[in-house]
This record gives C-alpha cells, structure tokens and sequence, in this order.
C-alpha cells in the first residue's frame, strides 16, 4: 500500500548558529549565538512523536558526521587549521533540514512505475554543498529495494534544494500526480537557491510526464523578502495548494497552470493584506506540515508555536478552520531551535511516498525507537555550543562520539 512516510532529520550534535545562509533572515539573526544541540534535538523527536500519535507514518535520517575532515581536507585543511568560515561551514548540522535531502517523484508519477529520489547537491550555499554524499550514501540505503531508483546529484553550477522548491498534487498519495517544480532567477541581492535546469534535468531523469510537470517561477519579491525556499510560501497536500499571494513571479499565470494541470485543485490563498510577508516569513505559517489525517479526519496543519504567537497568522488561521476551508485542524510544535535557523516543521522532513514494507526498517521510527534516540540524545548531545567552541578538539571528538552511539544503537553503524 502506497502512503505518505515523513522522514525527519534528527538534529545533529553539531547543531550552533554561524550566520552562514545569506538571504535566510533568522540565520543572519541569529548568528553567534549559543546553540542547545540536545535540546533542539529532543524538540524534533517530540515532533516526530506527534505526527506518529496522529496515526501518520514516520521515518528518520541520521545526523552527517560533523565537522567534514574530508571537505576540508579537499580544501587543504582541518577542522583544528581551518580559518574560522571555513570550520564553521564544516561543521553545520544543515542535514537536519531533510526537504533539502533529495526530490522525490512517487511511483505513479513516473513512466518507469518505480518512485525516484534524486539527492540534492544544494551548491548555492558552500555548507550545505557537501552534505549530497553523506545523504546519498543513506538514501541508498534506505531505499535499496527495487521499488526505489536513487539517483546521484545534477551538477553544478545547476543549484538544486531538493523537495524544499518542489510541490505535488494529486487526489490520494498512491494516484498518479501533476508535479510542480518551483524555481528562482537569479540577481538580487539574495540568491535564488533553485535552478530551471536542474529542476528539468530531475524531471527527466525521474521519467515524468510532461503534461503532468509544471514549472514555476518563484516570485523575486519574495526571494528577496527572506523566503528563499518555496516551501517558506507554499505547500500542498493532496488537492490543496497552501500559498502566499506572493509565493510565485506571475500570480495569475501560475494559479491558471496548476488549475490547467490538476482541475480538482483547492488553492487556499493567504493575502498579503491579511498576512503580510514579514509576517509569513517570521511565523512559517507555509513551513507546514500540512497531513491528511487518519479515517477521513480532513487535513491538519502542523504549524510552528511561532504561527500562535503571530496575531495576524494566528487570526487567519482561526477564521479558516472555522470556516469551510480544507484545513480541519491547527497542530503546533515546537522546534524553536531549528526554526532560529531558518527551519521549521516542513524544512524538517521529507516526505516519500511508498509502501513502508519497501523501506529498510532500521529507517522506519515507532513510539520505542523513539524512545531509545531521545536516551542517546540526552546522555550524548552537547547541551550548549558557543561559535568560539568550534575550535575545540575535545568538542569535536564529543560530537563524533555522540553521533556513532546514535549509529550503533540503530544499527547503521555502516554508515560511519
Ligand atoms: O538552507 N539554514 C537552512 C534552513 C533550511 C530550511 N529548509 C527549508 N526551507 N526546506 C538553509 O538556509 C543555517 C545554518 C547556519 O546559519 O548556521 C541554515 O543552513
């Protein structure tokens, strides 16, 4: 049976704020500042509990081993050596933000019956570029069997974030879908992270149909106002498009494709003049998970805390669900240490349409292995990390540590 499986990233033990993504507004805010690595990584366990107790099928990725030696050394240098950039770009937890993993085309989109993963080489932001190889050595491992086709990352120059800049619609999971790639032009003063021909090289190797494939201009405006994914102004589920006004460059060109496209569609627009960017930006009300619940319970949108904490989102948010809209209930979570990154709810996960039977169970949580990650994290995870600490060997030898006492209790220590 083919069903929507949302695999988080658990939050790595390197996690610490460097200030390192230009155009992200609560990265460049929050620079310097002291990371709590266990704490945020408890916050995306207690995620991953909620949507499970939702009745939603849950997987995870493992943290990258963090600070990348091997990079380094492909630079001529040392996590000990490096300048102070340099170290700091080696040393980002960014895995953790598994939409920007890979894009995923579900089987019956696909021409070969088979659903295709291709990992993303995110190469706009040089520390995230070398996270691809850490992430597609657990792809194909997660996704060994037949059912899977994983495919090695579009090169560069070509900049590709993977399902952060990639929507679907469909009238269930497991029906064959139109696929909306979503990509920015560069020249502002904010990079435009997602490029037209890496997204139609993905289309291609995924075996897509070209009439069920759109491609979409992501609006300046709001690339240059701090939402440099898509999935910062937009998402949908099934039949619902979850958008901003300003998500896309040509409003009513783009609302008529997808209507052209997918006829069924819902699209749920917020106006700016009822949530103004900033606002959308700064609460990520879009940075939603939004989940078709369990025994026809209608769609829940697992928001940020931020979102309650914002009048304006929180006010339209009220007013939809007790209206007639699609979304039946509002599910706040708190991954306040993710989200002072740039992260929310939806830049966590990635979600992967499958028959769970297909996927390697070492990657598959329930409420005990849950259990047993959170005691690994509480005894192994740094409790604070300061930027001048990155420069400590003690620290990094602890966070290695930490990390393969994760590996070994999951039984992947093939990945270290
Ligand atoms: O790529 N932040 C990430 C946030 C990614 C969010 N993902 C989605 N929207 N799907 C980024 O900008 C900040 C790291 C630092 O500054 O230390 C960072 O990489």
């Amino acid at each position: 049976m083919l069903t929507e499986i949302n695999f988080d990233g658990i939050i790595g033990p390197s996690h610490n704020y460097a200030g390192l993504s230009r155009g992200n507004i609560a990265s460049a805010s929050h620079a310097g500042d002291v990371s709590q690595p266990r704490a945020a990584a408890l916050q995306g366990i207690d995620k991953m509990r909620h949507n499970l107790a939702l009745g939603l099928p849950q997987g995870f990725f493992v943290p990258l081993d963090r600070p990348d030696a091997p990079w380094l050394a492909t630079l001529g240098t040392t996590p000990e050596a490096a300048e102070p950039h340099l170290r700091a770009q080696a040393w980002s937890a960014s895995s953790m933000w598994a939409a920007n993993a890979a894009t995923v085309s579900p089987a019956p989109d696909s021409a070969d019956g088979k659903c295709h993963l291709t990992v993303a080489n995110l190469v706009t932001m040089p520390h995230r570029s070398h996270e691809w190889p850490g992430t597609l050595a657990q792809l194909r491992l997660a996704f060994a069997n037949p059912a899977f086709a994983v495919h090695a990352p579009i090169p560069a120059p070509f900049g590709d974030e993977g399902a952060a800049n990639h929507m679907r619609l469909c009238s269930g999971h497991g029906a064959p879908g139109v696929e909306i790639f979503v990509y920015g032009v560069g020249g502002g003063r904010f990079p435009a992270r997602q490029h037209l021909d890496a997204s139609k090289a993905i289309a291609r190797h995924h075996r897509l149909d070209p009439w069920r494939t759109l491609f979409i201009r992501q609006s300046d405006s709001a690339i240059q106002g701090g939402a440099f994914h898509n999935d910062v102004v937009a998402v949908a589920n099934e039949h619902v498009l979850f958008t901003h006004e300003t998500a896309f460059e040509d409003r009513e060109a783009a609302h008529a494709k997808i209507r052209a496209a997918f006829p069924a569609v819902e699209i749920v627009e917020v106006p700016a003049d009822a949530v103004s960017l900033p606002d959308a930006i700064k609460s990520y009300l879009f940075n939603a998970q939004l989940v078709s619940l369990p025994d026809g319970g209608g769609m829940g949108l697992v928001v940020p805390t931020e979102a309650r904490e914002t009048p304006a989102v929180w006010n339209w948010l009220e007013a939809h669900v007790a209206g007639n809209g699609p979304i039946r209930r509002l599910l706040p979570v708190d991954v306040r240490q993710s989200m002072a990154n740039g992260g929310g709810p939806a830049c966590l996960r990635l979600r992967v349409v499958a028959d769970p039977a297909t996927v390697d169970p070492r990657f598959i949580a329930d409420a005990d292995k849950l259990d047993r990650i959170s005691e690994v994290v509480t005894r192994h995870w740094p409790e604070a990390i300061a930027s001048a600490d990155l420069a400590s060997p003690a620290l990094v030898a602890d966070v290695r540590r930490a990390r393969t006492a994760l590996l070994e209790m999951l039984d992947l220590a093939a990945l270290n």
